[in-house]
C-alpha cells in the first residue's frame, strides 16, 4: 500500500458535468450503466492527459465514447485505475459494469443489508459501483434510474427529486431520481427494499414545505418519533442560529442494520445505522435517545457544512466534520443541559482523543498524509476538529463568528474547498488575525499548559505565568507555539473578582468584567491583574476553552472551593475530578504498601454535601460523584498499571459508598419517580443520579441493595433503569444475575438493538472470566460477525472498555483481539482496523504487557493479505 500526500494535490484533469446512472438490481448480481458527460478541466496544467478513472472490484462489460464502443486495446487497467489513452476535449462516456452487492461484506459501495440494497460511498466507495472520478472536487449533477423486482423491493430511492415511476414487465418496476445540486460521488446514495415509512412536514423560514420521511422495517415504525422530532428541531435550529434553510422539497432518512458507522449525510437521502435513528423508552437508554438526536442533527447540518460546501480533498475532512460536530454539539447543548453536554464531550476528548494524539497514529486535524483515508475518520478529525472551530468561536465571539460562517457559506456555496478557506472567511469577516491559530490545523499532539500564580499582597496584584509546550508526534519533532484561548476568572472568598489586566489585550469580557479570554501565544508569557484585594483561586480554561492538558498546582482547599462554588460548570466538575484523581493516586500508593485506603475527610464531606444539596442540577451531582474513569486515568498515570488503577479506584468507590451509605440511599429514594418517561434534561438527570447512587450502593454487597437492583430491573418501564440495574447485577456477586440475563434475553430477543446492549453488558463485566464469556457469546445464535453493531457490542466493548479483562496478565485478551482482527481483515477491513486500536497503544503499559501486545501486533502484520486499512494501523503502531 502506498502513502498519499496533501502536498501532491493537483486539480482534476477532467470534470464531469452530468452523471446518469441506471441500476438493474438482481439477486445474483447487478448491472450498472453510466453515461458521464466529461470535459477537460480548463484549470488543469495537463491538457493532453489520458482519462484515468477509479474502479475497484468491478466487472467491466463495455465502454463507449460518443456512442462508439471501445476495443480492448483502447483502454487498460491496473490496480484501482482504468486508463483510456486518447480522449477528445469533451465527450460522453458510456460504461457498463457488473457488481455483486450480495457478496459485498465490506459495507462500502453498494451492498445488501437484511434483504435491502443500500450504499455507503464516503470516502471512496463509489468506485466499487462504477468507474468514476471518485474524488470530492469533481462535482456532478446526477440522474439515477433504479430497476428492481417490485414485490421484493417496493421502495426505490436515490438523491433529489422523484421524477418518474414506471411498471415494467416481469414484475419489475422503475423509479427515476434527479438531484439538481451538483455533488461529489461520495454523496451519492441508493436504497431498494421493503420499507415502511413515517411521514411529517416542515415549513421553512421562507414558507416552503418539505416532506420528511423516515424509512424503516415495519416492526420499527413505533421507534421513529424521536428521530423525526430531532430532525424538525435541527431544521429550525439551523435556520435560527446559522440562517441556513433546507433546499429541496424532500428529506429522507433510511435505517439499515448493517452499517460501518453511525450515519451518512448523502444529499437528501441520509442513511442511518438503526442504532442512531430508532428509539423508544422501552428499548432505548437515555444515552441512546441523545445519540439519535445528535446524529440526526449532525447529518442534517451536513446539508450545508459538507454538501452545499464540500471538501476539496480528503485531507480537508475536518472542514466538514469538525465544523459539523461543533454545530451538533451546540444544538444538543441548546436542546438539553449545556454543562452536561460539555462535560461528556470533554471526557471523550480527554480519553480517546488525547490518547490518539499521544499514540502512533497521531495526526493533525488536517493530516498531511495517509495510506487509507478510512483510517482518518478519527476523534482527532471530528472531536478535536470541533474544538478548533469552538476556539475560533471563542476568539471571535458569537456575532463575528456568525458573520464568518455567513461569509463562508456565501463565498463557497457549490464549491469544494479547504480548511484554509474556512479560516480565511472567519478572518475576513471578523478582522481578527488567525495566522498563528492555523498551527492547530497543521500540528498534532496535545499542547500542555503549565500555569502558576503569584499573589503580591503589597502590590495587590496577581500574576499568572503560562508556559506552553507540545510533545513530539510521529513526523513532528518540534512544534511552534499555538494560539490558545484561555478563559479564566479569579475567585475570591465572596465570588469572582473584577479583572483588570495590565498591558495586554484580552479578547472577550463578560458584562461584569469578571471573566475574560486570554490569548496565549508564546512559549512563556505572564499576565498581571491589578487591584486584586485578596489571594484568589484561579478558575482556568473555563468551559474547556482549548483542547489542552492543564497543569496548575492547586491545593486541596483551592480545589474544594472551585468544586463548591465555581460558576463555571465545567470547572466545577473538573475540580471534583482533580480531587478524585488525587485520592486515586493515594489509594494506589496505599494498596501497593499494603495499607488501607482512607480518603481525605474533606473530600468525603464535599461528596456528602453534593448528595444533600437538592438545589444542584442532579446530572452535575452524578457527574461529580463519578471518579475519573479508568480510561482517563490511563492518560494521566504512566506507565499504566491497568490492574493497580482498577483496584485502587474500586477500593476508593467502596470506601465512599460505605461512608455515604445513608445519603446515597436517601438520594436514590428521592430520585425515584413513576412519571411517564420523557427524554428531557430533567428526567435524564434524575435517572443518572439515581443510578450513580445505586452503582455505589451495590458495592456494599448488602442484600437490601441487591434487592433494590432486582426490583429496578424487574419493574422499571424504561431501558435506562433496567439496563443500569442489569449492569450492576452482572458485576455483583448476586446469584440472580444469570436469571436476569436470561429474562432479559427472552424478552428482547426480537429486538437486535436491545440484544446488542445485552452483549455489551456481558462484555464489559469487570469480574474474572469475562473473556471466556465473550468467547462463548461469539457462537450465540444472535451474534453475527458480519454485523458491525454486534462486533462493536461484544468484541469492541470487551477490548476497548474492559481494561482489567482485556489486559489479562496471560495475554489471552490480546490474542483474542488479534484473532478477530485477522478474521475481519478479510470481510470488513474498516471494522478490523478500528477494532485494532486498543493494541496499538502498547507503549503506555507495563513492560510485560507491552511485550505481549507487541507480539500480537507482529502476528497481525505477518498476515500475507492485509487490507490497506489494517496494514496502515498495525505498521505505524510498530514503528
Ligand atoms: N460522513 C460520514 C462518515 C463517513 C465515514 C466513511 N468511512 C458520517 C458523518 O460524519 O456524518
Ligand atoms: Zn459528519
Amino acid at each position: 500500500p502506498s502513502t498519499i500526500y496533501l502536498s501532491d494535490y493537483r486539480v482534476p484533469e477532467f470534470l464531469i458535468d452530468s452523471t446518469s446512472l441506471s441500476f438493474e438490481l438482481g439477486e445474483a448480481s447487478s448491472i450498472v450503466r453510466s453515461v458521464l458527460e466529461l470535459r477537460r478541466n480548463p484549470e488543469s496544467d495537463i491538457q493532453d492527459a489520458p482519462l484515468q478513472l477509479h474502479g475497484t472490484e468491478l466487472e467491466l462489460i463495455s465502454l463507449a465514447i460518443d456512442g462508439r464502443r471501445l476495443g480492448d486495446d483502447e483502454w487498460s487497467q491496473s490496480g484501482e485505475q482504468l486508463t483510456i489513452a486518447n480522449v477528445p476535449a469533451s465527450f460522453s462516456l458510456r460504461c457498463e459494469t457488473r457488481i455483486r452487492p450480495q457478496d459485498n461484506t465490506s459495507l462500502e459501495g453498494l451492498y445488501k443489508s437484511s434483504g435491502m440494497f443500500c450504499t455507503q460511498c464516503e470516502a471512496e466507495g463509489f468506485r466499487k459501483i462504477t468507474y468514476y472520478l471518485d474524488r470530492p472536487d469533481v462535482m456532478s449533477v446526477f440522474t439515477v434510474e433504479i430497476i428492481a423486482d417490485q414485490s421484493r423491493y417496493p421502495v426505490l430511492l436515490s438523491n433529489g427529486n422523484l421524477v418518474a415511476t414506471e411498471q415494467l414487465p416481469d414484475g419489475l418496476h422503475k423509479t427515476v431520481w434527479q438531484d439538481p445540486f451538483p455533488k461529489p460521488a461520495y454523496l451519492f446514495a441508493l436504497v431498494a427494499g421493503k420499507l415502511s415509512v413515517v411521514e411529517d412536514q416542515f415549513v421553512t423560514l421562507s414558507g416552503r414545505s418539505v416532506d420528511l420521511k423516515i424509512y424503516v422495517e415495519e416492526k420499527d415504525l413505533d421507534k421513529c418519533d424521536h428521530a423525526m422530532l430531532s430532525l424538525k428541531n435541527a431544521m429550525r435550529w439551523d435556520e435560527e442560529v446559522y440562517g441556513r434553510e433546507y433546499d429541496l422539497d424532500i428529506f429522507n432518512i433510511v435505517a439499515v442494520d448493517d452499517f460501518n458507522m453511525g450515519a451518512m449525510e448523502n444529499k437528501s437521502l441520509n442513511i442511518f445505522n438503526t442504532s442512531c435513528v430508532l428509539a423508544k423508552p422501552e428499548t432505548t437508554t437515555d444515552a441512546g435517545f441523545q445519540r439519535v438526536e445528535g446524529v440526526v442533527a449532525h447529518e442534517y447540518f451536513h446539508n450545508w457544512s459538507g454538501n452545499r460546501v464540500t471538501c476539496r480533498d480528503w485531507f480537508q475532512l475536518s472542514l466538514k466534520e469538525g465544523f459539523t460536530v461543533f454545530r451538533d454539539a451546540e444544538f444538543s447543548s441548546d436542546m438539553g443541559s449545556p454543562t452536561v453536554k460539555r462535560v461528556e464531550d470533554v471526557t471523550l476528548l480527554r480519553t480517546a482523543q488525547f490518547a490518539e494524539d499521544a499514540g502512533p497514529m497521531a495526526h493533525p486535524i488536517r493530516p498531511d498524509s495517509f495510506i487509507e483515508i478510512s483510517n482518518f475518520y478519527t476523534v482527532t478529525v471530528y472531536e478535536k476538529g470541533a474544538e478548533v472551530v469552538r476556539m475560533i468561536h471563542t476568539l471571535l465571539g458569537p456575532e463575528l463568528f456568525r458573520k464568518g460562517s455567513d461569509l463562508y457559506f456565501e463565498r463557497h456555496d457549490g464549491q469544494a474547498v479547504t480548511c484554509e478557506d474556512f479560516v480565511l472567511a472567519m478572518e475576513d469577516a471578523s478582522g481578527i488575525d488567525l495566522k498563528q491559530f492555523r498551527n492547530w490545523y497543521s500540528q498534532a499532539g496535545t499542547p500542555r499548559l503549565d500555569i502558576s500564580g503569584r499573589y503580591d499582597a503589597q502590590a495587590q496584584s496577581y500574576t499568572l505565568t503560562v508556559k506552553q509546550s507540545c510533545p513530539a508526534t510521529p513526523g513532528q519533532a518540534e512544534k511552534a507555539p499555538f494560539h490558545i484561548p484561555l478563559a479564566l476568572a479569579l475567585i475570591g472568598e465572596a465570588g469572582q473578582l473584577p479583572l483588570q489586566l495590565v498591558d495586554a489585550e484580552p479578547n472577550t469580557e463578560t458584562a461584569d468584567n469578571t471573566e475574560l479570554v486570554l490569548s496565549v501565544r508564546q512559549s512563556e508569557q505572564s499576565f498581571v491583574f491589578s487591584n486584586i484585594q485578596e489571594e484568589p483561586v484561579p478558575s482556568l480554561l473555563r468551559g474547556f476553552s482549548a483542547p489542552v492538558k492543564l497543569d496548575f498546582d492547586y491545593s486541596r482547599d483551592q480545589l474544594l472551593r472551585l468544586m463548591r462554588s465555581d460558576s463555571d460548570g465545567f470547572c466545577r466538575w473538573d475540580a471534583s475530578q482533580q480531587l478524585g484523581l488525587a485520592e486515586i493516586k493515594r489509594a494506589i500508593t496505599a494498596i501497593a504498601a499494603g495499607q488501607e485506603v482512607c480518603p481525605d475527610v474533606e473530600y468525603i464531606n464535599a461528596c456528602r454535601e453534593l448528595l444533600g444539596d437538592t438545589s444542584l442540577d442532579a446530572a452535575m451531582v452524578a457527574l461529580m460523584l463519578q471518579l475519573p474513569s479508568e480510561a482517563y486515568l490511563a492518560e494521566i498515570i504512566h506507565p499504566v498499571d491497568v490492574h493497580g488503577i482498577h483496584h485502587a479506584r474500586e477500593a476508593l468507590r467502596k470506601v465512599l459508598a460505605t461512608a455515604l451509605r445513608e445519603e446515597l440511599s436517601a438520594c436514590y429514594s428521592r430520585c425515584e419517580s413513576d412519571e411517564e418517561y420523557a427524554a428531557n434534561a430533567e428526567q435524564i438527570a434524575r435517572r443518572s443520579l439515581k443510578n450513580t447512587a445505586l452503582s455505589l450502593l451495590m458495592l456494599l454487597n448488602e442484600e437490601q441493595f441487591t434487592a433494590l437492583a432486582i426490583k429496578q430491573f424487574e419493574n422499571s418501564g424504561n431501558m435506562t433503569d433496567r439496563l443500569a440495574a442489569l449492569t450492576y447485577l452482572v458485576n455483583s456477586e448476586s446469584n440472580y444475575k444469570a436469571k436476569a440475563l436470561q429474562l432479559f434475553y427472552q424478552q428482547w430477543q426480537h429486538e437486535p438493538l436491545v440484544i446488542n446492549q445485552w452483549f455489551q453488558v456481558q462484555a464489559m463485566c469487570r469480574l474474572a472470566g469475562t473473556l471466556e464469556t465473550v468467547q462463548g457469546l461469539m457462537s450465540h445464535p444472535a451474534f453475527d460477525i458480519r454485523n458491525p453493531n454486534k462486533v462493536r457490542a461484544l468484541i469492541g466493548a470487551f477490548c476497548g472498555q474492559n481494561g482489567v479483562n482485556f489486559h489479562r496478565e496471560d495475554g489471552a485478551g490480546y490474542r483474542f483481539l488479534a484473532d478477530q482482527v485477522l478474521v475481519l481483515n478479510r470481510s470488513n477491513p474498516q471494522i478490523a482496523s478500528r477494532l485494532l486500536v486498543p493494541l496499538t497503544k502498547w507503549r503506555k503499559y507495563l513492560p510485560a504487557a507491552q511485550q505481549l501486545m507487541r507480539a500480537e501486533l507482529q502476528r497481525v502484520l505477518a498476515e500475507p493479505e492485509l487490507s490497506s486499512d489494517v496494514y496502515e494501523v498495525v505498521s505505524k503502531s510498530l514503528q
